[in-house]
């Protein structure tokens, strides 16, 4: 039986402002509508779809929690002071930043074009730096530590044929934390990655068209079925959690059902 939504709101992320990337749709919507039933403040950036991102807004106050949407591509580093600051005026502080937002146009390497790498990379890492960067600075300031997780995935930990210009962004995400973990420690910030496996979103809705394919993915998972985004929900509040994870800092959390070990 779920909790309901009264219940929940006063739950583990009471009084904690919680700030996502790329929420709009898919892994980041489920995390800032799951911290907000977990009772946190949240604000979301997205790239695009301002209807979407509206509707998960409008989600979130449906059950009595607060929200707000703010537009902006996170390849340019002054849309992360004004993804923070927006974070800061609609609530006064910033507890937990995590980094969603990502790309992975699925190309071979023969044939990359420049621009499809470089966008890549600029999105997927540069993006990391620049608003782990602003959530810091803003934590640093506010002088009571903090959460910062980022999205990282399978793919900083294994390849694949298609995502040449996409896993070494996921496995610079992945260090990116673990230096920031170095870095922040004193602070009291703590940060930390997780891991999706295989999460049926808009990402690679045209990749597991292809039937073979996604049975394959499929049978790959020991647990049966391939990802939900709601999957990431759960382990992104326990790492936000200070009561639950306050001594978890530089780690990384596959979230996969199984995929990563599953050899043979
Ligand atoms: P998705 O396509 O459903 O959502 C992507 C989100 O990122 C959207 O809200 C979009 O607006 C936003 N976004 C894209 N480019 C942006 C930009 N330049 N600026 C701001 N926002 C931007 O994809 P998803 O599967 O939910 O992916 C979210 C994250 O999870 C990505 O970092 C991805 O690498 C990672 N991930 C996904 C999977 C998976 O299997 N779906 C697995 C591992 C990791
Ligand atoms: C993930 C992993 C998934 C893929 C997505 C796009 O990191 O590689 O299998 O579907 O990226």
């Amino acid at each position: 039986m779920g909790l309901r939504a009264e219940e929940s709101i006063k739950m583990l992320l009471k009084d904690k402002v919680l700030l996502v990337t790329g929420a709009s749709k898919g892994i980041g919507a489920a995390i800032a509508v799951g911290a907000a039933r977990q009772g946190a403040k949240v604000g979301i950036n997205y790239g695009g779809d301002s209807a979407a991102a509206e509707k998960v807004v409008a989600e979130i106050k449906g059950f009595g929690g607060e929200a707000f949407a703010q537009k902006g591509d996170v390849s340019d580093p002054a849309v992360a002071q004004a993804f923070i600051a927006a974070g800061v005026e609609a609530f006064g502080k910033v507890d937990v930043f995590v980094n969603n937002a990502g790309i992975c146009p699925f190309h071979s390497l023969l044939e990359m074009p420049v621009e499809v790498v470089d966008r890549t990379i600029k999105v997927n890492l540069n993006g990391a730096y620049y608003m782990v960067q602003a959530a810091a600075q803003q934590m640093v300031k506010q002088g009571h530590g903090g959460s910062i997780i980022a999205v990282s995935s399978i793919s900083a930990l294994v390849g694949g044929e298609y995502q040449t210009h996409y896993t070494p962004t996921k496995a610079g995400v992945l260090s990116l934390m673990q230096s920031t973990a170095i870095a922040l420690g004193k602070h009291g910030i703590r940060a930390n990655a997780v891991l999706p496996g295989t999460i049926l979103t808009d990402i690679n809705k045209d990749d597991l068209a292809d039937v073979e394919k996604r049975t394959y993915m499929e049978k790959r998972v020991p647990l049966g079925r391939l990802g939900a985004p709601e999957d990431l929900a759960g382990p992104v509040i326990f790492l936000a959690s200070d009561e639950l994870a306050g001594y978890v800092t530089g780690a990384s959390l596959l979230v996969d059902g199984g995929m990563f070990v599953n050899l043979q």
